[in-house]
């Protein structure tokens, strides 16, 4: 049996240690590499980089199914085989001392020399492996060769819902390691919350801690220093530097003091009950993949902090060691997972699982050991993750025992350990609100809860956030989760993002690794920005005199923040100024009094804001935070208008604006617009959760027929001051369909729609939507409204949506998904221009626009598949269904779900 195959972790490594730089001399070895493929020609290579994403082979997309067969430890034949060599120079004065090669990430199974000496074989992709190399280097021209395999024994281990991509895909350094230096260090830091005192120690051989600002001055190893400190947290990430010393080599090391405990069946950080306002992020570029450049991981933090962000899953996989150090820097909490999953075995019943296979508890406690001794250093990491969707079985409870063992600093947690016995926190992923709520109840096997994935953010949506959110705040021991996920894994490809299938692959899960709150380019999808809302630190209601200011951070103040206030009425500001709110603790809240207001008549809102008084790290002063809107006036009912007689001249019908075709009631013209008249509409194109496996509402729609309805008209009533056109609207081959009537009325130079719905037999299914849709010339471009806004929404994902009044185009109104599917309604409209068409709902309607039609948008694959046609088709609705998240988890809740009954729907039409 080849090494390929060997159940073992690797060979030839020296043991782990933690991640870090010194002043000992370091060399670099990412760059240009030679590089061929099975045995083919010498070509070159970046590295760090995967080959796949570099002219050899393609990505593969599969979510659980591994794409062999599976036959443990054994891999295809056929395994893709990259060599690489690079033949590098010492750089002058490099001391004859010891010297480590690390690579931090090989996918998956990498052989090495150096100097035609074989130093050993690395497995375990996203974990780091180092070699001793120093009395093999010479001054000039070594030649290091690695041999890398796409599938080894460790592919086994390594079944993450992710593209398939090989290669050196992350750093290599050659670092001398000078005798008596540095071998490895851990630095002790916690922080009683009563005392307000830090404890500091380092553990290491020979190892002495200075920290100047602490006035820590060579601290022995094993003695400890108790200091009055700052305590570290997500929300105030206090970082005192230091350095961990002997007399040859010298570590910079950043310190956070915190404790994190587990009190009473909470888990408390720093004394204080957290909540996990958490995403899981893969590590991904739509050009480079899982070799994320620097500024990409920055990127990420920056954008999760200014999206209220507090935690992170490093799922399903130990991050590149960068972003950890920057999750201490910028105040995130970090789950750090294993590289570990073997959710394939599921598909057999887990018959076979590596987990329960004692063949293979080396493997799986190195990769443990590996990850821990990494990244112990790490304030921001409170929990230890086993891995991922690798069932249960004795190596799993190996890598729990060895973790508490080694590092009893930080619970454990395991998703897939359901009856919590080796797991120090209960997890779970997609439980539906109603069970979270009685897992809180029952305080559920007495330790804490965390949703380790929750609200899928696949395509549009995810819906029902809130209803989470509330959870967080009702039960003490459930303590927040973690969004699925943080970005689609889209690969940059002929003009558009790639998703699985897009490279030939003969088995793939399509677009199932498009599920993140960013686009690939990171551009925040609106799921995001609902993200933010929601989970916003600061809490502004109206009561019923004043103002609550009510904060949900678990750690610091208010005092950060400033607050001010904007009155404006029928959407046009009147009156501004700031709010003065005292001192707010943790967890507290106050009320305020309302700003006096000028009476002004009109629909009224004051918006109160929560902003950064100062710049931080991650955001400007005057980072809107939070914000809470209040009725301050509601509008008047509007009057439906009429009078206007209806005039016939030839075969045309003409009332006020409008131009009628007596034949078929339809509006041809308003005004000068030529129009295809408003009819009757009950499709969208299906959203991911709309095709989510668990809920088929897409399946119900189709076989009710819902895409493609056919209109009958029953009778063209012209009476003398209206048009009353009653139709028929059904599916063929069934017998139930819905009655719709359209009453036409004007007055000058405005023309009322009252349509009035009434379901006929028994409707199988839910309504996608319950609206109008209209064709309009496409010359009509420019929008604008007053109503929520400024960005999509739907009945529930709508926080983000505040009331206002908002101007866009057409093409601005489209959320790009990347797989094409419904997006861009505005909600909750009370009048809408588009182009000089103006539109007044009684009292508001949601509306779309866009210049293809939601057949094409259901038809469409891939963003460029959406080709603009003659028209703009506009979209007003009275509802729609809301979104859920069935695409893994939870259907739409029922207080969002639109049901065929019985309804009335008027907007009048106005051209100027
Ligand atoms: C869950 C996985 O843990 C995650 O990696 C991802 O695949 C997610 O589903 C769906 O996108 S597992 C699933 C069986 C709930």
């Amino acid at each position: 049996m080849s090494y390929i195959e060997e159940i073992d972790p690797g060979t030839g490594a020296l043991p782990p240690r933690a991640f870090f730089t010194s002043d000992a001399p370091s060399l670099s070895l990412n760059g240009t590499w030679d590089f061929r493929l099975d045995e083919g020609d010498w070509g070159t290579i970046t590295v760090p980089g995967h080959w796949q994403l570099q002219g050899h082979g393609s990505p593969a997309y599969t979510n659980v199914k591994y794409p062999f067969p599976v036959e443990p430890p054994f891999v295809p034949s056929e395994n893709p085989t990259g060599d690489y060599r690079l033949v590098f120079d010492l750089p002058e004065n490099w001391p004859d001392e010891p010297a480590a090669l690390r690579f931090d990430g090989i996918d998956s199974c990498g052989r090495v020399w150096l100097n035609d000496t074989e130093l050993g074989i690395t497995r375990g992709s996203r974990l780091p492996t180092e070699f001793e190399v120093g009395h093999l280097l010479r001054p000039s021209g070594n030649v290091l060769t690695v041999r890398v395999h796409q599938w080894s024994s460790g592919s086994y281990l390594e079944d993450q819902d992710m593209w398939w991509m090989s290669g050196i895909f992350r750093a290599v350094t050659l670092m001398s390691r000078p005798r008596g230096g540095v071998a490895d260090y851990q630095v002790h830091a916690s922080y009683d919350h009563v005392s307000g005192t830090g404890t500091l120690s380092v553990e290491g051989a020979d190892l002495l801690i200075t920290v100047p600002e602490l006035g820590v001055e060579s601290l022995p190893a094993g003695e400890v220093a108790e200091v009055p400190v700052e305590p570290w947290s997500a929300e105030r990430p206090r970082l005192y530097d230091g350095f961990v010393h002997t007399e040859v080599e010298r570590v910079p090391v950043r310190i956070g003091f915190r404790t994190v405990a587990i009190e009473d069946g909470v888990l408390t950080i720093n004394g204080a009950r957290v909540v996990f306002r958490g995403v899981n992020r893969h590590e991904h570029h739509p050009k480079f993949g899982r070799a994320v450049p620097r500024e990409t991981a920055l990127a990420d933090v920056l954008l999760m902090k200014q999206h209220n962000v507090n935690a992170v899953r490093t799922s399903h996989y130990p991050p590149d060691p960068y972003f950890l150090q920057l999750c201490d820097e910028y105040g995130l909490w970090v789950i750090d997972e294993c590289d570990l999953e073997t959710h394939g075995f599921g598909e057999l019943g887990w018959a076979g699982n590596p987990s329960d296979d004692p063949r293979w508890a080396e493997s799986y406690v190195d990769r443990m050991r590996r990850m821990v001794e990494r990244d112990k250093n790490h304030p921001s990491i409170v929990l230890w993750s086993l891995g991922n969707e690798s069932h249960t079985g004795r190596n799993l409870a190996a890598m729990a025992e060895w973790t508490r063992d080694r590092d009893p600093s930080r619970p454990v947690h395991y998703e897939g350990d359901f009856d919590c016995e080796y797991v120090d926190v209960y997890s779970r992923m997609y439980a539906s609100p109603e069970e979270v709520d009685h897992i809180g109840q029952e305080r559920r096997h007495g330790i804490p809860f965390v949703l380790c994935e929750f609200a899928h953010a696949m395509g549009n949506g995810p819906g029902g956030m809130l209803e989470y959110r509330e959870l967080f705040e009702r039960h003490r021991t459930v303590q927040g989760g973690f969004i699925w996920e943080w970005i689609d894994h889209g690969l940059e490809r002929d003009g558009h993002f790639a998703y699985g299938g897009d490279f030939g692959e003969p088995l793939h899960d399509g677009n199932f690794v498009i599920d993140g709150l960013v686009f690939p380019d990171r551009t925040p999808s609106p799921g995001l920005l609902e993200f933010a809302k929601v989970f916003e630190p600061v809490r502004i209601t109206g009561t019923a005199s004043g103002i609550r200011i009510a904060s949900h951070y678990d750690h610091g103040s208010l005092d950060h923040l400033r607050f001010d206030w904007i009155h404006e009425v029928d959407g046009e500001e009147v009156a501004s100024g700031a709010l003065d709110v005292p001192s707010v603790a943790a967890r507290q809240h106050a009320d305020v009094p309302l700003p006096a207001l000028a009476a002004a008549p009109g629909e009224g809102w004051l918006t109160v804001r929560a902003s950064l008084a100062e710049a931080t790290s991650w955001a400007d002063a005057g980072h809107v935070v939070a914000w809470g809107q209040i009725s301050i006036m509601e509008a008047a009912p509007v009057t439906p208008i009429g009078g206007v007689e209806l005039v016939g001249v030839g075969d045309v019908l003409w009332l006020g604006p409008g131009e009628f075709d007596p034949a078929t009631g339809l509006l041809t013209r308003l005004g000068e617009h030529p129009v295809d008249g408003p009819r009757l509409d009950l499709w969208r194109a299906p959203t991911d959760n709309d095709r989510g496996s668990d809920h088929p509402e897409e399946r119900a729609w189709r076989d009710a027929g819902l895409h493609r309805l056919q209109h009958r008209v029953i009778e063209v009533d012209v009476q003398d001051a209206a048009l009353v056109v009653r139709t028929r609207v059904a599916p063929p081959s069934w017998g139930f369909g819905m009655f719709a009537d359209y009453h036409w009325t004007a007055d000058g130079d405005r023309l009322r729609l009252r349509l009035t719905v009434t379901p006929d037999g028994e409707w199988p299914c839910t309504l996608p939507r319950l609206g109008l849709r209209l064709a309009l010339p496409a010359t009509l471009d420019t929008v604008e409204w007053f109503g929520a806004g400024p960005g999509e929404a739907y009945a529930d994902s709508r926080q983000a949506a505040r009331i206002g009044r908002f101007t866009s185009t057409v093409d601005g109104l489209q959320t790009p998904y990347v797989f094409p599917q419904e997006n861009g309604n505005r909600a909750d409209a009370r009048w809408l221009r588009i182009g000089d068409l103006r539109i007044e709902g009684e009292p508001v309607f949601d509306f779309t626009a866009r210049r293809w039609t939601s057949e094409d948008l259901d038809a469409a694959r891939h963003t460029d598949d959406l080709q603009p046609r003659e028209h703009v088709y506009l979209n007003l609705d009275l509802a729609q269904h809301g979104l859920g998240t069935a695409s893994c988890g939870p259907g739409v809740l029922p207080q969002y779900r639109l049901h065929a009954q019985k309804a009335t729907f008027s907007v009048t039409f106005a051209t100027s």
